[in-house]
């Protein structure tokens, strides 16, 4: 067990930036830092943390911005007198189902980095592709297709790996890269996640993949809790070796590499958790008790991975955050407060005007464009600004609802919404999410639970190895905070709203 007086560090690569976050033997956070990936690596002319390419379907980061961008997180916490020396180990967290192909030869280089060189110069050349898929990714149809077609269908790819095909996940974006980039596949000699790729810069070597990310991969079989040979030979030829063993998501992978001891004074002790996908550290960020929802995902604790897995998928939106950001720029001067204002001047229901605003393809439904209703259920092509606002916000938490209702999910008396991510900070936008489910919303003081969680869950891999559990690690937790309580009666007019929304998807799919 960890002496007392320790630090533990939680990092969080994410689509549109990297963070950190410390925290002391008593949990409390006692450093933050991040690095904006747009406005601090501009050199790689990223929009949103990413390369859209022509086709609208292909989405990329490059991976160096990635590795440039972690010198820059470690160099920022020096300059901020972060005392490296107190880390008794450190966990982390990527977006999920992003893939980095390592070039025959990598992990000598990974072995033996020079303390006087940043990881970007030493790692410049050790990568077979230099534009890593990302989960925004929706290129890859054909594999999809093909990987159900040769396990027999849809069904029996998701009793084998816990979800259809989908285009983002990794074995469709390997087998894409083996069809159109075949030289790179061969020159490829060990392929990470996201998750695993960061871990791997931390141990100097390559780091397992864990079960949770694992699984949305379309490539491992959750029960067996290893890879499916039949779903690794649909989509490349010898990915078993490439991928590596998966592990448990508390393995103790190792101590840190010297690299970081000798250039930032990490105490060589220091050890390297496993990484997990964002959602499932998510989870631990918020310590989601039974029956609770999460903001941007939802789960009954004590479920199997396959329905976790599930409810993963129904929760995941592309169009959060960003398409807030447009509407907010286009109908209230990109102005936060103006955004807030149009909330306010605007009332629960919208007076009936709904609204789906999928400015990329979202993930289910499968549906891209704009979609604007009146009160008749007649299409417009445009609504008052204050109106278009709360559409927006509205459209996006009866989603959330929606999709929770169908996984079997009901509001109880005692059920508590927990808000992460950027809007936790906006009390306007939670009041719409506590009105929708007619439930109180709680946050924590930091919206970075990905990243929370992960310094939790590097405590916790060091506790594990002696038999503690995630929640005895947790037990003097700070609990999170009621942020938000719905308004009076507002079921009244959210109940009704929410079968309409499902009517009115239905027309937007059927009409797409
Ligand atoms: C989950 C998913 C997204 C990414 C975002 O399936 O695609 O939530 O993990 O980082």
């Amino acid at each position: 067990m960890a002496a007392a007086g320790g630090y533990y560090l939680g990092v969080d690569l994410s689509t549109q930036q990297l963070k950190a976050i410390a925290i002391d033997d008593n949990l409390n956070v006692i450093h933050e830092t991040s690095v904006k990936f747009d406005d601090d690596l501009p050199e790689f002319g990223t929009q949103d943390g990413a390369h859209v390419h022509s086709d609208k379907l292909t989405v990329t980061t490059p991976v160096l911005l990635w590795v440039k961008a972690l010198d820059m997180l470690l160099e920022r916490m020096k300059i901020s007198n972060f005392d490296f020396s107190k880390l008794k180990s450190l966990s982390g967290t990527g977006q999920q189902h992003g893939s980095v192909y390592w070039k025959e030869g990598a992990i000598q280089t990974l072995k033996n980095m020079p303390d006087d060189r940043s990881l970007h110069q030493i790692l410049e050349t050790s990568f077979a592709v230099k534009e890593s898929p990302i989960w925004m990714d929706s290129s890859t149809t054909e594999e999809c297709l093909q990987l159900e077609k040769s396990v027999g269908g849809p069904q029996n790819l998701a009793d084998i790996t816990g979800s259809r095909a989908y285009e983002r996940f990794t074995g469709n974006q390997i087998a894409k890269i083996n069809k159109k980039n075949p030289e790179d596949y061969k020159k490829t000699e060990r392929i990470s996640l996201v998750s695993s790729f960061v871990a791997s810069l931390f141990l100097g070597d390559y780091a397992a993949i864990d079960y949770s990310d694992g699984s949305g991969m379309n490539l491992m079989d959750i029960r067996a809790h290893n890879w499916s040979q039949r779903c690794l030979d649909a989509c490349a030829p010898g990915l078993k070796e490439k991928l590596g063993a998966p592990l448990p998501s508390h393995s103790i992978l190792g101590s840190v590499s010297p690299y970081y001891v000798k250039r930032f004074g990490f105490n060589s002790e220091c050890k390297v958790i496993a990484f997990t996908g964002d959602n499932p550290a998510s989870l631990a960020g918020m310590q989601l008790q039974r029956g609770d929802i999460a903001s941007t995902i939802f789960l009954r604790l004590g479920f199997p991975v396959v329905s976790m897995r599930l409810f993963i998928e129904f929760f995941s939106f592309k169009n959060g955050s960003l398409t807030r950001e447009k509407i907010r720029d286009e109908s209230a001067s990109g102005s936060w407060d103006e955004f807030a204002k149009a909330l306010k001047a605007t009332c629960p229901g919208n007076n009936g005007n709904l609204g789906f605003y999928f400015d990329v393809m979202e993930i289910t439904p499968a549906v891209v464009g704009i979609h604007r209703f009146n009160a008749k259920n007649c299409k417009v092509s445009k609504f008052p600004k204050e109106v278009d606002v709360r559409a927006v916000i509205e459209g996006q938490m009866l989603a959330k609802r929606a999709y929770a209702e169908k996984l079997g999910f009901e509001v109880l008396k005692d059920t508590r919404v927990l808000a992460t991510g950027g809007a936790s900070s906006n009390p306007d936008i939670l009041q719409v999410l506590a009105d929708v489910f007619n439930a109180p919303v709680y946050t924590r003081d930091t919206t970075n639970s990905a990243c929370l969680g992960c310094a939790y869950r590097a405590k916790h891999g060091l506790q594990a190895a002696s038999g503690q559990s995630f929640a005895d690690t947790m037990k003097n937790a700070p609990e999170p905070k009621v942020a938000v309580t719905p308004a009076c009666e507002v079921d009244k007019v959210y109940g009704p709203m929410l079968a309409r929304y499902m009517e009115l998807e239905k027309l937007v799919r059927n009409n797409c």
